[in-house]
């Protein structure tokens, strides 16, 4: 086999000072437009602004003061409500509304990153970061609950807790591989004492226990030390492993050397013996550290999903990386070299970091795993709050998992994954309000009445917008960016869409739309799919960006399709089939529970007919512990 030159550069003597980060990178500043023709647009003044202004200047006057009784509180499951006069008022009135109900949460405090999902013996059991002490990231271990439907969860008690030298700084980051003997094994990240990030692994104490309450850490851990020329903190989130065709176990971890993120490669026999290989499985420069890397097969044709063992041409993999620099999921599709055990992307230019990504908006440090029961891939992935970290202590809790999705190939674009919230999801549904045939005029904004309410599940089919006259193509060769005006912007071809979280007067609105426009840069007609957040709330101290990006419409279809999952602060939005997803987190402080409306809404100059909206309340999921 022969080396990859960058990979020889590893026995070096280059290493990188940069120490991870696992704060969330600043938001990008959004922008609050007025400008839409229509008066039924809110604009926001000068009043909004000094709110702002205020929210702000409190929000820096108080962080001391909590960051200090965050620290001295930090064993304290009491949080810090009612401590902070008008602001934590607004957040004591909303938080719980704001509390997402039927998304994957513990009871309080702090989440971060999926871990270790798996089926065992009849039930899903998933593991993420969490911070058993408070609502701000720290003191990590590993959180478990268990399901039959990845719906209905059962909390259990924590699975790992840092109380060895080598993970005592926190029980990172790490995935589960079914071992041979079909008994599952967590290999994990562990930050020792020193802050040196280490490999480990850890068994279940009871392997004929189906909830695997008890996980024992193996005594000759840590299993892998960072390599030479890889920093000690560039190091982190073992993948689940894959067993090769000459039957060794393959599996990955992320690092960076200087600015290139890569998946380094090892081999073991037994799952716990692992040698370094002298080729990486693929390295992308430029794109920074690669944390949570995933890698699996999916299939040319079919929904279904294929476990990593298989091997076979007529599939494709998938590689993913969490890019550290901005807290994004990317991904490439591409093929595998079973003799040389490296990845090679269908496209260069949408390598693994520098094209697709997962999900547009807030949505980090993915894991897949093949569920054997229904003979599919899914994928999890960390939600991240939107508000300010005074806001999260004085909440008691922070982040959600996002809904559990389907994924596959995208068999009809040939260059995309498809994600779908899973089926089960559907189980939630309840009083349904359906509309056919709607036509919004110029600047409507039509309620649709009876799908009240701060949890729903939304599908709409619009018809495609034709240009049926010539001029229009002249006054829509425009180039839109989501961003620039979102959704109070007016083209020929849109923005349209919905308005979710609206209270009735419209102060509070989260759009989620598309917009049609002919693109000069790729010479033809493109359609634009975003998620504006710059009036979801009267609250002055959270993120307002516009969320999109380009979806793809093929020449025979003659639509454009959304689903909308709305759960109190989360709007997880699906365009086209899955083609492409933004997730936003939002707060609103009236547009929530009862006081929660939805609406269509035409901001374009041109008409726009909705073929068929449907809309379930969703029902909530109960916290159960044992
Ligand atoms: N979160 C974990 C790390 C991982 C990061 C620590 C990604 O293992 O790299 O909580 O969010």
């Amino acid at each position: 086999m022969s080396p990859n030159p960058l990979f020889e550069s590893l026995f070096s003597n280059s290493s990188s000072t940069d120490s991870q980060r696992n704060a969330e990178s600043p938001a990008s500043p959004g922008s609050l437009v007025s400008g839409a023709a229509d008066k039924r647009w809110p604009r926001f003044t000068s009043v909004f602004w000094r709110a702002c202004c205020v929210g702000c200047f409190v929000a820096l006057l108080l962080y001391p003061t909590v960051m200090f009784l965050s620290e001295v509180n930090s064993n304290s499951d009491i949080g810090f409500r009612g401590e902070f006069g008008n602001e934590t008022s607004i957040i004591d009135a909303a938080s719980w509304s704001l509390r997402t109900s039927y998304h994957f949460r513990p009871e309080k405090n702090w989440m971060n990153d999926p871990n270790g999902p798996v089926f065992y013996k009849g039930f899903y059991h998933f593991f993420y970061q969490y911070n058993p002490y408070g609502a701000a990231w720290g003191d990590i271990v590993w959180g478990h609950a268990v399901s039959r439907d990845m719906i209905q969860w059962v909390h259990l008690d924590i699975a790992l807790v840092p109380d060895k030298w080598y993970d005592v700084q926190g029980v990172w980051s790490g995935s589960i591989t079914v071992g041979d003997d079909g008994i599952p094994i967590i290999l994990y990240t562990g930050s020792s004492y020193s802050a040196e990030q280490t490999q480990n692994i850890a068994y279940p104490e009871d392997p004929s226990d189906p909830l695997l309450r008890k996980w024992v850490k193996d005594h000759e851990n840590p299993v892998l030390r960072h390599p030479r020329g890889i920093d000690f903190k560039d190091f982190r989130d073992p993948t689940t492993a894959w067993k090769d065709a000459d039957g060794y176990w393959l599996m990955t971890v992320g690092a960076k050397m200087e600015k290139t993120g890569l998946a380094l490669l090892y081999k073991s026999v037994d799952l716990k013996h692992w040698e370094l290989q002298n080729n990486v499985l693929h390295a992308v420069l430029g794109t920074g550290m690669w944390e949570c890397v995933d890698f699996y097969p999916v299939p040319v044709q079919g929904h279904h999903g294929l476990d990593t063992y298989i091997a076979a041409p007529t599939m494709k993999y998938v590689l993913k990386a969490s890019l550290d620099d901005d807290k994004h999921d990317y991904y490439a599709l591409g093929s595998y070299d079973t003799v040389k055990k490296t990845f090679h992307p269908d496209d260069t230019a949408r390598d693994t970091g520098i094209g697709l990504r997962y999900d547009y908006g807030k949505f980090y440090a993915s894991k897949s795993f093949f569920d054997p029961e229904k003979q599919r891939r899914i994928l999890w992935g960390w939600v991240n709050e939107s508000d300010s970290l005074v806001a999260d202590i004085a909440k008691g809790w922070a982040s959600v998992q996002a809904i559990p999705r389907s994924v596959w190939f995208d068999s009809k674009t040939m260059s995309n994954l498809i994600q779908e919230p899973i089926e089960e999801v559907k189980t939630l549904r309840g009083t349904r309000v359906t509309q056919r045939d709607v036509k919004l005029a110029p600047g409507d904004v039509v309620e649709v009445t009876g799908a009240v309410g701060g949890q729903l599940d939304i599908e709409l089919v619009f018809d495609y917008p034709y240009m049926t006259n010539p001029a229009q193509y002249a006054q829509n060769r425009d180039h839109y960016d989501c961003n620039q005006g979102g959704a109070a912007y007016r083209g020929v071809f849109g923005p349209f869409g919905l308005l979710v979280l609206a209270d009735e007067y419209l102060q509070e609105q989260t759009a989620v739309f598309f917009y049609v426009s002919y693109s000069r840069y790729h010479n033809k007609w493109t359609t634009k799919f975003c998620s504006d957040q710059t009036r979801s709330s009267l609250w002055p101290d959270v993120d307002t960006t516009v969320y999109g990006s380009f979806v793809e419409v093929l020449p025979s279809e003659d639509f454009l399709s959304l689903r909308v999952l709305v759960d109190g602060s989360i709007v997880e939005s699906f365009a086209q089939g899955g083609r492409v997803v933004i997730t936003s987190r939002v707060y609103p402080t009236i547009a929530a529970d009862q006081n929660a409306r939805l609406y269509l809404f035409n901001n374009a100059t041109t008409a726009i007919n909705v073929r068929n909206i449907d809309a379930w309340q969703m029902s909530s999921v109960p916290l159960r512990t044992i």
